[in-house]
């Protein structure tokens, strides 16, 4: 008799997606060149898809959502210039200290509520022009925001601080790592969104389900300096075409399909707001994110507990943890989740 291989539940991340069948194959037939040397046509065409999506002049293919961001920050600013990050941002929170690093920049923390600031934020952190203080250029959003849950950010609270941070002759920035969830959940194009900021990073590779990718766009002069610090930090890729043919595959397969994801992540909210032992917020689902608190033992206690059951979580706090819905991750998989999270608190 053989035995099943039990389902493992991956709601970790939505960097698990692995790349489907249909998309492995177009990225076996691309056609290659070397980027480095301007040859590749699938990057090239990706690049200027990208831009296209995102009403920008041009964009700039990478290896990750880190380097996005960190290019831009080092793309925008020089050495010893301060910088506007909210407190829970991830170019901030989880990149490995690289605007300091990479950049010699000060981050300015600005606290958000679920990573939502505003104009009046903007205002309250800026110095007065003096040689005591440090020249702050640029104002960094991010939507959706990671550890604000999923949340997105509107259209006017986004106008909000834009029109403070051009008031002030800042450059504004946005990690749109998750930027198509957040189109797909408020139903605006990723451009109104991108227009209110220089530059924009999006990720191919979380819910869109390609393997590897990331890309910055903005102004044309703003990307040829990104591209000459993609060469200095080592992201200058050679026949990328491989791996730019399934972010082209994802662009054009996988964005609406989002909207499955968001459906299964409030399920997966719901389900839980009833388990004993957990605080849920369903309400705040925005996208493809839940986090909820555990009251009755530490969050990495229930994470290991949940991980013998087959169902993987991050606890992303002493008591917090994330789930995160993506293609992995059927509406069965989310009852199943359900149902092995109130065992284990059971
Ligand atoms: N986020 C990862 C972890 O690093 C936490 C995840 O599992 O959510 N911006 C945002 C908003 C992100 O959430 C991430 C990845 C990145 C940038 C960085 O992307 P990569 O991992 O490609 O460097």
């Amino acid at each position: 008799m053989t035995q099943e291989t039990p389902r493992i539940i991956d709601l970790r991340s939505d960097t698990v997606t692995k790349p489907t069948a249909a998309m492995r194959e177009t990225m076996a037939r691309a056609e290659v060149g070397d980027d480095v040397l301007g040859d590749d046509p699938t990057v090239k065409a990706l690049e200027s898809q990208t831009a296209e999506l995102l009403g920008k002049e041009a964009a700039v293919f990478v290896p990750s959502g880190t380097m996005a961001n960190q290019l831009a920050i080092r793309s925008h600013t020089e050495p010893g210039d301060e910088i506007f990050v909210e407190a829970n941002a991830h170019l901030y929170y989880y990149e490995g200290g690289a605007p300091a690093a990479l950049s010699g920049v000060m981050c300015r923390c600005i606290n958000g509520q679920r990573g939502i600031f505003s104009g009046a934020d903007v205002e309250a952190a800026l110095r007065p022009a003096d040689p005591h203080f440090p020249r702050t250029r640029l104002v960094c959003l991010e939507n959706t925001h990671n550890r604000g849950g999923g949340k997105i950010w509107s259209i006017g609270q986004i106008q909000e601080v834009a029109a403070s941070a051009r008031k002030h002759g800042l450059q504004l920035h946005l990690d749109g790592a998750r930027l198509w969830n957040a189109s797909v959940a408020a139903g605006i194009p990723e451009r109104d969104y991108a227009s209110y900021f220089d530059s924009v990073s999006v990720c191919f590779s979380k819910g869109l389900g390609a393997p590897v990718g990331s890309a910055l766009a903005g102004p044309k002069p703003l990307i040829d300096r990104a591209r000459r610090f993609r060469k200095m930090f080592g992201g200058g890729m050679r026949q990328s075409g491989i791996i730019a043919a399934g972010a082209l595959y994802a662009l054009a397969n996988h964005r609406a399909r989002l909207a499955e994801d968001h459906v299964n992540a409030k399920a997966l909210a719901s389900g839980l707001a009833v388990v004993s032992g957990l605080e849920t917020a369903p309400a705040e689902v925005e996208t493809n994110m839940v986090r909820f608190h555990v009251r009755t033992m530490p969050a990495q206690q229930l994470v290991d507990r949940l991980r013998a059951q087959g169902v993987l979580v991050l606890a992303v706090g002493p008591d917090a943890i994330r789930a995160v819905t993506s293609l992995m991750v059927s509406a069965k998989d989310v009852q199943a989740a359900i149902a092995a999270i109130s065992r284990v608190l059971e």
